[in-house]
């Protein structure tokens, strides 16, 4: 079996051994412009085009990531990328539930316990103390309940938070509110205290954070973005903490990455980033993952994390 691997920037060595470790007799090679040899998998993150385009043999395309709006992307500008008969697959979790998980918490709870505005007065020299927040209306609200959208709930339910998720297609989960689709999504705004965002980029959900939304949630809200960039109006975001709409953002991905130097939100007092690695691809648990899916896949079985290309995720 051969397989063919791009990523931008990942070591490919460790990649090369761990899956020839994990599926004995295969040939995995980093591909190359002008290698058009036959392969059976390939492994990508942006890949070029012409990695995939016409390839003979080709099986399966696996993303190296949970979103696969670049591949995506890529294949609304060129159509003939990838055979619609291809499957694409993507991580689902792979350890990443857990760090979205980490980093949810700690931001909701620090937000909750106005640690940030404490580092402000001690930073002015102040002994201030403030109103506290009530538990009971910090209500949380995720959009996207999927893969990671559901397990950031899930880890927030401990600290007794009302909980609600908002999704494309109706879902059930003890112990949080639900809602979907354009019609639930003012009932889901109103009342919400804490937005955090876990969607995937597609077209019906870019630039769906704006300032329209934005005046929809409770006044002094907060915003967590975690999924991509395009979801968030930048400019719009700016007006509502300048209005004082929004209390504060914590930001891990943006319209342009790496975020500019000159980009206001590097000195804003109330917001906060991270460089795109709220959850990072663990390589361990990703080859476990393309290794058990290939096996499955060549034993007849469709594997978990087939994306459906006309829905956009
Ligand atoms: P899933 O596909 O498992 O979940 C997506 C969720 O979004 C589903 O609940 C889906 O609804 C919902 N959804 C999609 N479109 C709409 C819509 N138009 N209206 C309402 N709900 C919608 O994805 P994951 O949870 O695995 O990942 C989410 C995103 O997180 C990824 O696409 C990626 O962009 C981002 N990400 C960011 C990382 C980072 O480091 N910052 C790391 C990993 C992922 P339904 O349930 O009805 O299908
Ligand atoms: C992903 C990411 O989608 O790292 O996996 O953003």
């Amino acid at each position: 079996m051969e397989l063919i691997f791009y990523h931008p920037f990942f070591n490919s060595d460790r990649w090369i051994t761990g899956l020839q470790t994990r599926l004995p007799g295969s040939q995995v090679r980093v591909w190359q412009p002008g290698d058009d040899a036959p392969a059976d998998y390939a492994l990508v993150r942006t890949p070029p085009p012409e990695m995939l385009r016409g390839r003979q043999g080709l099986k399966g395309v696996f993303a190296l990531g949970a979103g696969v709006d670049d591949i995506l992307d890529q294949l609304r500008t060129c159509p003939d990328m990838l055979d619609p008969a291809v499957p694409l697959f993507r991580l689902e979790d792979t350890g990443m539930s857990l760090q979205m998980q980490e980093y949810a918490v700690q931001r909701v709870l620090g937000w909750f316990r106005r640690f940030d505005e404490y580092q402000q007065l001690q930073a002015q020299g102040r002994w201030q103390p403030l109103k506290p927040h009530r538990r009971e209306s910090f209500t949380v609200g995720v959009l996207g309940a999927g893969v990671l959208g559901q397990a950031v709930a899930s880890s927030l339910k401990a600290w007794g938070f009302p909980l609600r998720l908002w999704s494309r297609s109706p879902r059930e989960w003890a112990g949080m509110q639900t809602f979907h689709g354009r019609e639930q999504l003012p009932a889901f705004l109103a009342g919400t205290q804490v937005l955090i965002n876990l969607l995937p980029a597609t077209a019906e959900t870019e630039g769906i954070i704006n300032r329209a939304m934005l005046r929809q949630l409770n006044p002094q809200a907060y915003l967590l973005n975690l999924a991509r960039g395009v979801h968030v109006v930048e400019a719009d975001l700016l007006a509502a903490l300048a209005a004082g709409e929004l209390q504060a953002a914590a930001l891990d991905v943006f319209n342009v990455e790496p975020l500019p130097e000159d980009h206001p939100f590097w000195h804003h007092p109330r917001i906060a980033i991270t460089p795109h690695n709220a959850a990072v691809t663990l390589p361990e648990e990703a080859m476990a993952y393309i290794a058990r899916a290939i096996g499955e896949y060549e034993a007849g079985k469709m594997p978990a994390g087939w994306v459906d290309r006309q829905r956009g995720y």
